[in-house]
């Protein structure tokens, strides 16, 4: 590692210790299981974590997405549900939150992150078009794909070296985007779709810098940009910490800026905003809003609700509030970089620098003697938990998928598995923990076996697939 990039992953937690800012109020116990049941129930969720009894988990790291714990503020906030079919007061709440932080004039609610990019897909795409993306996300290029478009990866070639320590890996590359746009006409190109801390390469972001750039670039082809706004409140803390001129800047600051330069977005605000359930998709364009509106009923529920209950809506938009403090990104990324330092000072390979949600085990390089089509991280994810019960994801060949025009497996540069942190769950010293089993596993790293697929589902595989061991 040299000097430069050491410093620069160390400089905001090493000199000052964060706290998290609140203190627990209820808790849920854990289990631990014996070696022995952890063998037979991975048996039985065929190697594949995502099929496991979240009972038989002890520390649940598969991901941040509807697993953070919510205030005491939004559990109240629960018991304010107005939920009339029509009309709801909390679909207002949640609309004025959506505009005064992220400050999109229209929103519709969806009953999850899927379900607005669904409707985005479904409005925007026509048969034949291009969608260039910072990085494909495998709901996100699904939609797209049954939309009749085809995904086109504009991220920069960094992000998919995941030694690279570039503080901004989530950037796309404009000469991409001018090639892109010099091949196929920006009258096929209905939008590109821009990520925040970009989750396939190890939850890193985009600098504001980089979004200028885009935003002038596709206003002269006319080219809207659609966020991925799921964790854009994680990047824009990043911005804050390590872009020139940002330091004096709020958070909150920093997200209107990234809106700003943006046209809509789709959300998953099972991440960022701190709710169990819930989505929605929000833009500017009055006639855009019009089609969503229209398509939202017949795929989610009627537009002030979008397949949530009212509830969820108030939860979430007083879970937007929380997110954009300061003490709360700081605590919440500090406890993902605090479990990143441990285990690369263990010399464990891990995607650098670390991300804002998650550690990522680079499993290519922990178990270069098994071949990719014999997924080393579906291995390797499942190896951590039959150790300690500590639930990983794999996001490497078997997420990917097949290139639809082939059918081979993409085989992918990023062989990873996410070690995902729920906000506001686990305490530091579950981070000691999961960093011993790490630990632990890699050191018997050159006895783990690769695995062989034997059931395979036609979308999204991942989820559902099966495996044996070799
Ligand atoms: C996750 F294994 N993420 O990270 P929905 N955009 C982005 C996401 O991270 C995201 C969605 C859209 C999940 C859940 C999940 O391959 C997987 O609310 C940047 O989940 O519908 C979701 O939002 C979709 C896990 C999704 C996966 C797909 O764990």
């Amino acid at each position: 590692m040299n000097a430069e990039s050491h410093s620069h992953e160390h400089h905001s937690h090493e000199h000052h210790s964060w706290a998290e800012p609140y203190k627990i109020k209820m808790v849920e116990l854990l289990r631990m299981t014996t070696r022995a049941e952890r063998e037979q129930a991975i048996l039985e969720a065929g190697y594949n974590t995502f099929l496991l009894r979240s009972e038989d988990v002890y520390i649940d790291l598969l991901t941040d997405s509807g697993t953070s714990a919510m205030s005491d503020r939004q559990w109240a906030g629960l018991m304010m549900g107005d939920e009339a079919y029509s009309g709801s007061r909390n679909f207002y709440h949640l609309q004025d939150a959506v505009r005064e932080f992220y400050g999109y004039k229209y929103l519709v609610p969806t009953h999850q992150g899927r379900g607005a990019e669904h409707i985005m897909s479904k409005i925007m795409i026509k048969p034949g078009d291009y969608v260039p993306g910072n990085m494909y996300f495998t709901t996100t290029r699904l939609h797209q794909e049954l939309a009749g478009g085809a995904f086109v990866d504009v991220i920069i070639d960094e992000a998919h070296d995941p030694a690279s320590t570039h503080p901004f890996k989530g950037n796309v590359d404009l000469r991409k985007m001018d090639a892109l746009v010099g091949k196929v006409g920006a009258d096929r190109i209905p939008y590109i779709s821009l990520e925040g801390c970009v989750n396939m390469a190890g939850g890193q972001p985009f600098s504001m810098a980089n979004l200028r750039e885009l935003h002038a670039f596709c206003r002269r082809h006319g080219i809207p940009i659609m966020l991925d706004a799921t964790r854009t409140i994680e990047n824009a803390w990043f911005i804050r910490q390590r872009e020139e001129g940002y330091a004096d800047k709020s958070v909150r600051q920093i997200l209107r800026e990234i809106c700003d330069l943006t046209d809509g977005c789709t959300m998953s605000a099972k991440k960022d905003l701190l709710v169990n359930i819930g989505g929605f998709f929000a833009c500017n364009d009055e006639q855009l809003c019009l089609k969503a509106q229209n398509m939202v009923v017949v795929y989610e529920g009627l537009h002030t609700y979008g397949g949530m209950a009212g509830r969820d809506m108030e939860a979430m938009a007083i879970g937007i509030q929380e997110a954009v403090m300061e003490e709360h990104q700081s605590a919440r990324i500090g406890q993902v970089h605090y479990l990143g330092r441990k285990l690369l000072d263990a010399g464990v390979p891990i995607v650098r620098p670390i991300g804002s949600h998650a550690v990522f085990l680079d499993a290519r390089a922990c178990l270069p003697h098994i071949d990719q089509d014999l997924y080393p991280a579906q291995a390797l994810a499942a190896q951590l938990y039959i150790e300690a019960g500590i639930r990983s994801m794999e996001r490497g060949n078997v997420s990917a998928g097949r290139d639809p025009a082939t059918g081979n497996n993409r085989r992918p540069n990023l062989e990873l598995v996410r070690l995902t942190l729920p906000r506001r769950v686990y305490t530091q010293a579950h981070m000691d923990v999961t960093a011993e089993a790490v630990v632990e596993v890699y050191k018997r790293r050159n006895e783990i076996r690769g695995l062989k697929m034997v059931y395979e589902p036609e979308y999204l595989r991942f989820f559902q697939a099966r495996f044996e061991p070799l």
